[in-house]
């Protein structure tokens, strides 16, 4: 890990300090940077935000119609609404809206890669279709006939039965998640009422739901949102995957770096930021094919780097490293070195093109839905994404000799960091050890203990927390216990950034036990070293691969995934997907921990039933807390008690 910096400059207002505020190195220097270059950050708005509104915190502001805002007084009166709604609804209601909002992100992600699918099958788009082994595996589990036909036509196939799922008239569930979800799984979301049929008509009725005078019940407004966490969960994540598995090929393990240090002084620096690997694919094509055209220009070549999804899906897949996660995003410009940032939509703070006003940074928004007013729009299609892409990045080498050198210092921080753990690359690895039943070893190891258990640790950065430091803590504790840590989305980046996802990292971090199966796995699958201890799994859509290596351990072992000796937690999570997955992962039947606290706690009844009730009904539940070695004990006592009973 590379070494903190010590020097505790009044950073704003005199509440914060740019110390305080992350425990990258990197992000500190930038936060030092954009104090003597004037700009304004997140943490700067934060605290122009302080004290935010308590009502709103717990839950029990609601201004869903215009009698409102109506807001419940916790301490005494009025305890309802105009409506006579109370604490228990409003917040009830809150929620399934945020859920709401996280699982049509996704959903609607997936359909444009949907759509992007179709027309490449029908040599339509400016893609061609990588994904050979993952249209078997799909077509297979769907009940598509793919023996002898070509690759097109059973990808056009599988994206009409995605597409039917949108368009589903009946009452019969959604086929991606019969096809996809456990058995067992799937018979108790039936049982309980929460089988989605269609995604976009789930989420219209859950709007309605929560609409003025409809529904009165907190509890059945809460079963919705266990719906549509299941929406997310399959509609979003497991489609979006399966889909751009198909597109772009399957993750294999791949090394790559992370931090600000990878921007490259004499390079010309473009930055993807976003989620849809339809945009960030075409623009690391083109990079790669422009690259005469950079030296032409004066520089040394081009450099990509990510931030957010957008950066994890082609870490994956192309081994282009991190720039850093969704709190690194304005630091990224600060270092004065990005030529161009492309984005298309989730998670992009709106403040980008005004800080990149300060420096020679030019931002480009790529969909009809994410647009910003003072960057240029360059909307990308699946026809004309060659032509986009290569317009893209000829404006960022154009932009190179507009770099102002005065402005520019890149933190020299970058990490090792090995990408690519799909689920496919997973099982390869273990195959080298009992090819005949490659989860064998995994389970075994697990039954000896020397694997204690696992933890899927997700998520986002919140500007409310120090950037990195309860992920980094947690999982270091995790791995010292044994357990085995795989990552997505931010939370995967933060840990990249010191050196986690490294096989150095297995001596380093992990117990004696897992350091054990992490060597014998690296060396018979010809890594030249242990798997790193914590696996990069991808985006926060590639959350479904986590479910995916669920459902074949279940299955393995023949037992429901509630049973398993894992966790989930999101340390720091910021945004409503979080929210949506955390729920799908409650109703696959998994702990799953919240180091933020989310705007509940105004009613003790949703309070109760996320923490409490949901484990009677589905195995899963929530817990919050802030303290990142409770949360790791917590969620290690957690397993210990499925060990046990277990009998192992
Ligand atoms: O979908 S982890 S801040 S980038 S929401 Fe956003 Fe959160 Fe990052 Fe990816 Ni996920
Ligand atoms: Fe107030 Fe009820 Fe309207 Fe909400 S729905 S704003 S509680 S009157």
């Amino acid at each position: 890990m590379s070494e903190h910096h010590h020097d505790h400059d009044h950073y704003t207002k005199g509440i914060m300090f740019a110390d305080d505020r992350s425990i990258d190195p990197a992000a500190i220097e930038m936060l030092h940077k954009a104090k003597a270059d004037n700009v304004e950050t997140a943490h700067d708005r934060y605290a122009a935000q302080l004290p935010q509104c308590g009502f709103g915190d717990l839950g029990i502001c609601c201004r869903i119609c215009l009698q409102g805002p109506c807001r419940v007084n916790p301490f005494g009166e009025p305890k309802k609404g105009v409506c006579g709604a109370d604490a228990d609804l409003i917040v009830a209601r809150n929620l399934l809206r945020t859920i709401v909002g996280g699982a049509a992100s996704h959903a609607d992600h997936s359909y444009m890669a949907i759509h992007c699918l179709k027309e490449a099958a029908e040599g339509k788009a400016d893609y061609e279709i990588k994904g050979s082994d993952k249209i078997k595996t799909v077509a297979a589990k769907l009940g598509i006939d793919y023996e002898g036909r070509p690759d097109n036509d059973v990808a056009a196939e599988i994206a009409d039965v995605a597409l039917q799922d949108f368009g589903n008239a009946t009452d019969e569930p959604m086929r991606w998640i019969t096809a996809t979800a456990p058995k067992e799984r799937v018979d108790k979301w039936a049982e309980l009422g929460v089988l989605p049929t269609n995604p976009d008509r789930e989420i219209r009725a859950a709007m309605h739901q929560t609409s003025m005078g409809v529904d009165g019940s907190p509890v059945n407004t809460l079963l919705a949102s266990l719906k549509l966490g299941i929406v997310d969960g399959y509609a979003g994540l497991q489609l979006g995957t399966d889909i751009q598995d198909i597109l772009f090929g399957i993750p294999q393990p791949v090394k790559s770096e992370a931090n600000l240090g990878v921007l490259a002084p004499s390079k010309v620096n473009i930055v993807v930021h976003g989620h849809m690997p339809e945009v960030s694919e075409k623009i690391v094509e083109w990079a790669h094919k422009l690259e005469d055209e950079a030296r032409a220009a004066g520089a040394d070549g081009i450099q990509l780097a990510g931030i957010c999804c957008s950066g994890n899906e082609v870490l994956m897949r192309q081994g282009v490293p991190m720039a850093g996660n969704y709190l690194s995003q304005e630091l990224a410009i600060i270092t004065g070195a990005v030529e161009l940032m492309v984005v298309d939509v989730q998670c992009f703070m709106p403040s980008i093109t005004k800080v990149a006003s300060c420096y020679h940074t030019k931002i480009v928004t790529t969909t009809p839905i994410g647009q910003l007013p003072d960057a240029e729009h360059i909307p990308f299609t699946p026809d004309t994404a060659d032509a986009k892409a290569a317009d893209i990045v000829r404006k960022a080498i154009a932009n190179y000799a507009n770099r102002d050198p005065q402005k520019v210092q890149i933190p020299t921080y970058r990490s090792e960091a090995w990408g690519g753990f799909s689920v496919e690359s997973i099982v390869g690895a273990l195959s080298a050890l009992d090819a005949e039943q490659p989860l064998k070893p995994l389970v075994d190891n697990i039954i000896a203990g020397n694997v204690f258990g696992a933890v899927g640790v997700v998520g986002c950065n919140n500007v409310k927390v120090r950037q990195d430091y309860q992920t980094v803590e947690m999982i270091k504790h995790l791995l010292a216990n044994n357990v085995l840590v795989v990552a997505t989305g931010c939370t995967a980046t933060a840990v990249a950034k010191y050196g986690f996802m490294t096989p150095e990292g297995a001596e380093m971090y992990a117990g004696d036990g897992l350091k054990a199966v992490l060597k014998a796995v690296g060396e018979a699958a010809g890594l030249g070293g242990p798997l790193p201890p914590v696996l990069h799994m991808g985006s926060c859509v590639d959350n479904s691969r986590i479910g995916d290596l669920l459902g074949a351990l279940a299955g393995y072992l023949g037992v429901s995934i509630k049973d398993l000796p894992v966790a989930a937690s999101a340390p720091e999570l910021q945004h409503e997907k979080a929210v949506s997955i955390g729920t799908w992962a409650v109703a696959l039947g998994v702990l799953t921990h919240c180091g933020v606290v989310p705007p509940v706690l105004g009613s003790p009844l949703v309070t109760k039933v996320l923490t409490d009730d949901l484990d009677q009904l589905v195995g899963g539940k929530f817990f919050v807390e802030l303290d990142p070695i409770k949360a790791a004990d917590t969620m290690i006592e957690h397993i210990a008690a499925k060990r046990k009973a277990l009998g192992i």
